[in-house]
């Protein structure tokens, strides 16, 4: 197996950013050498701290599908990257952060309610906004493929309009636990899909498993062999997600995916 999970929401709680009740599972994927691919809205810079926290030699997916970063001399198999910064090849597939931010002035600008996105915020504001402490809102402000965006008020009466005129930028949106996200022509399952077919033509054929909450994750488990979907706060299923092939796993956030994993572990 190759697991890919989403963060906020999934493996860590929605609210107090922990992984504490998904360890017995993470040491079983640790014990039988399953590597976990990290794959979230979160930044680069974001995802490093858990790649520390979490010990992990493994390639990671940032901002919906915006790139896949793959520590250098991780496979052996040729490939085009993107790009090679720092320890990393890096496949690009998302839009340049900057041409997200215009986009975001002329949604503003086009509709009667508030907008903000987290470039509009300071570290303060992200942080009262989530409830990451200041130093992980500042991680998080350093965007490179993806605005994440509040509608403050009315959300309803201009969602299609907001839509529509995404739409016209030839760019594409998502929804995570809190925020609207601009993104590129990307979304995880395209990154999940490019990441499986170099992890095929280096270990050969495998079984892929994903771990998601929200319809940003809904892309990655329609292109993995094994999706499991985990329950939001107050215990329900993501209503935008009505895929019967999608297991529905009972219990919130890291406590579902604790035993999804145990699920699979015993199949
Ligand atoms: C944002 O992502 C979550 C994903 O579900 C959301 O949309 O609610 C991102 O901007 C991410 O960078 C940040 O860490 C997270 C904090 O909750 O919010
Ligand atoms: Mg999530
Ligand atoms: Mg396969």
């Amino acid at each position: 197996y190759v697991v890919y999970t989403d963060l906020d929401g999934t493996l860590i709680d929605h609210d107090t950013y922990s992984y504490e009740p998904a360890k017995p599972a993470l040491e079983l994927l640790e014990k039988h050498n399953i590597p976990l691919i990290i794959c979230t809205s979160k930044t680069r810079a974001e995802i490093e701290v858990y790649v520390k926290k979490l010990n992990s030699p493994h390639p990671f997916i940032s901002e919906n599908g915006g790139a896949i970063f793959i520590p250098k001399g991780y496979f052996d198999v040729d490939y085009d990257y993107t790009i090679t910064y720092k320890n990393y090849n890096i496949i690009e597939l998302g839009t340049e952060y900057p041409k997200l931010r215009q986009v975001l002035e002329d949604i503003k600008s086009s509709v009667d309610v508030e907008i903000l996105g987290f470039g509009d915020l300071d570290d303060e504001n992200v942080s009262k906004d989530t409830g990451l402490d200041i130093e992980s809102a500042r991680l998080a402000k350093m965007r490179e493929y993806d605005e994440a965006f509040k509608v403050k008020g009315e959300e309803k009466n201009v969602a299609d309009r907001i839509i529509e005129i995404i739409k016209s930028h030839g760019l594409n949106y998502t929804r995570g636990g809190r925020y609207w996200h601009l993104i590129g022509d990307n979304d995880k399952g395209k990154a999940v899909e490019i990441l499986s077919d170099i992890y095929e033509k280096q270990f050969g054929n495998l079984q892929t498993v994903g771990l998601g909450d929200s319809l940003n994750d809904y892309p990655m488990l329609k292109s993995v062999d094994i999706p499991y979907l985990v329950q939001k706060p107050g215990g329900k299923h993501d209503d935008s997600i009505t895929d019967s092939k999608i297991n529905r796993i009972e219990g919130i956030g890291p406590k579902g995916w604790n035993q999804a994993i145990i699920n699979l572990i015993s199949r």
